[in-house]
């Protein structure tokens, strides 16, 4: 049994999450942790909301709240919808939490005893129309690196470099529009990322083993010469953690807060605090701390490339340069970007399916199907309403779900609610069990190796499997002539789903559920086929459970693609 710690990038905490961030990290997490957790490994899932920074604050202020409520009942929304996707977190946290305020000003003071902080007098954007600073993100211009026009102070949406707000070229304030910026003198911290350049190079080469889309993004800004700047990690908000050496007060910093940045990825480590201290478990250290037990943790990462930077580089440099024994990540597995229906997600435009809305349609499964077997691991994917239709259609409702219900009527039509007797396996049985296990296999490497898509395509093998040996052994013409061969066929048929209700679990929770307790069993990770397939005796009672997957109608497909063709408001 190994431990394994896995957290999801943090969501920001401004408004439901549409389709393409849900896949971008938090889906695929829950599917590695089901599956390591069926695996008999002990997991610790972890995510949390993203609540500092400006995003928040805008947010707040357009819903006219203040931003500690707006902040509390946002946190509600996306915990509720969280669980209505199954995402299996063992915490949900907070990055306002007490726990990571005091975990972000012990890192700053490490780094600062450390000598990696420098203080700086800079000169901020201030906006004489707006009467205020304005932080990053505040600010929109064009990208000095790709020439993109809508670039943010922090980051190039296009070319994903991240950005000081005076790198911008044509600088106007986000809020106001207003061109009439002024620059001030104001004092700040930075992080000195550049004296980890060689640390950081170090350790991201001896990752043979990542995804090229994680290290590819991680070289480039290596390589890059001015890639790996020193960052400010201060900002003047009012909103944030307040900038403190460890809990002494740091002069020339009241007023200021952390940038979002710094704290954000210091509240995966936070969120098992509070974990514990939510009373879920009973040490956090042995997970975080190298010197407490964590050396034998394998710490994975899930996220969109647009945050690889973060967690290959600034967050490494938090931990690195704090010169304590705190858990490096060992695997980070970030994806590209779905997108929807020609064009993008879009949070800010209100483009795409919603989490809320998803749920609204459809249950879970359908969507945690789709979505994984077409995450976009190598590339960008799309998603289409036809595409939707057509695989959930034929995967879930004419594979799966028709395998099940086939077996289990014709079963209760001759044979009862039992598991037939009589009868034995045959040519057919033992070259499918042979066929399953070596499926299984592959499956499972997929699994581990957290391909995504390639373990979805060989689960349905496994499912397209079933539904043709069912065709070919056809029980209910057998059953004339030979009633026992008959039993056999279905006793072997129908001890299918308990092997198909335990691989699929990952996936399609739910289902799993109803298929694992239509047979009266709870879904368990088979130890091999052959076991598998022998595990239900003659005898055993079942239920025939309700359709597993309603088939998507054209006119609800029509329906739904003009209903999200739209921008939500
Ligand atoms: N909140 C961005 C995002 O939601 C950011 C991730 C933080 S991970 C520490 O994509
Ligand atoms: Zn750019």
């Amino acid at each position: 049994m190994a431990r394994i710690l896995i957290t999801s990038a943090i969501p920001y905490i401004n408004g439901i999450k549409h389709l393409g961030n849900l896949i971008g990290s938090q889906l695929p997490a829950d599917l590695y942790a089901r599956y390591m957790r069926a695996r008999g490994n002990e997991v610790l899932f972890l995510c949390a909301t993203d609540e500092h920074g400006t995003p928040a604050e805008l947010a707040a202020a357009k819903a006219g709240k203040p931003v500690a409520e707006y902040c509390a009942e946002m946190w509600q929304v996306q915990d509720r919808l969280g669980k209505g996707f199954r995402l299996s977190f063992d915490h949900f946290g907070r990055s306002s939490s007490p726990q990571n305020h005091k975990l972000t000003q012990h890192f700053a003071g490490k780094l600062a005893e450390a000598g990696l902080i420098r203080e700086v007098s800079e000169k901020q954007v201030y906006s004489n129309a707006d009467g205020r600073f304005l932080p990053d993100r505040y600010i929109e211009g064009t990208c000095p690196n790709c020439g993109y026009d809508k670039a943010r102070g922090d980051q190039c949406e296009n070319c994903t470099k991240q950005l000081d707000p005076t790198d911008l070229i044509n600088p106007r304030s986000a809020i106001s529009g207003s061109t009439d910026l002024e620059v001030r003198e104001t004092k700040h911290l930075y992080l000195r990322q550049s004296a980890m350049r060689d640390r950081l190079r170090e350790w991201i080469d001896s990752k043979t083993d990542w995804p090229v889309l994680t290290t590819s993004i991680a070289r480039k800004w290596l390589d890059d010469g001015d890639g790996l700047q020193d960052r400010g990690i201060t900002r003047d908000l009012d909103w944030g953690i307040p900038v403190k050496k460890g809990d002494q007060d740091w002069p020339g910093m009241e007023g200021k807060v952390f940038y979002v940045w710094f704290d954000a990825p210091i509240e995966y480590i936070a969120c098992a605090a509070e974990w514990v201290d939510a009373g879920k478990g009973d040490d956090w250290e042995r997970w975080w701390r190298t010197d407490k037990g964590a050396e034998d943790v394998a710490y994975v990462q899930f996220m969109g490339k647009d945050n690889v930077p973060f967690h290959t580089l600034s967050f490494p440099s938090t931990i690195l340069g704090s010169g304590e024994p705190w858990k490096l990540v060992d695997y980070i597995k970030s994806f590209n970007y779905l997108n929807y229906d020609g064009g993008q997600f879009s949070t800010s435009q209100g483009r795409g399916v919603f989490m809320d809305q998803a749920l609204e349609i459809l249950p879970p499964d359908y969507w945690r199907w789709w979505l994984l077997s077409h995450a976009p691991e190598t590339s960008d994917s799309e998603f289409t309403w036809e595409a939707f239709q057509q695989d959930v259609n034929k995967d879930l409702a004419d594979v799966l779900g028709n395998f099940v219900s086939r077996i289990t009527k014709f079963c209760r039509s001759k044979f009862g609610e039992v598991v037939p007797e009589g009868g034995t396996y045959g040519p057919q049985e033992t070259a499918l069990i042979a066929e399953l296990q070596q499926r299984l296999d592959r499956y499972q490497a997929h699994m581990d190796a957290i391909e995504v898509r390639k373990a979805a395509a060989e689960l349905r093998a496994i499912w397209v499997a079933g539904n043709e040996y069912l065709q070919a052994a056809g029980p209910w013409t057998v059953f004339k002539e030979d009633p026992d061969r008959a039993a056999a066929i279905t006793r072997f048929a129908l001890n299918l789903i308990p092997f198909y209700a335990g691989l699929s679990a990952p996936f399609i929770p739910d289902a799993a559920a109803t298929m694992a307790g239509a047979m009266g069993v709870e879904p368990t990770w088979p130890d091999s086929a052959e076991a598998a397939l022998h595990a239900l005796p003659g005898g055993h009672p079942f239920t025939v459970p309700d359709v597993l997957f309603a088939k998507i109608a054209d006119e609800d497909r029509e329906e739904w693609a003009a209903r999200f063709s739209g921008v939500r408001t």
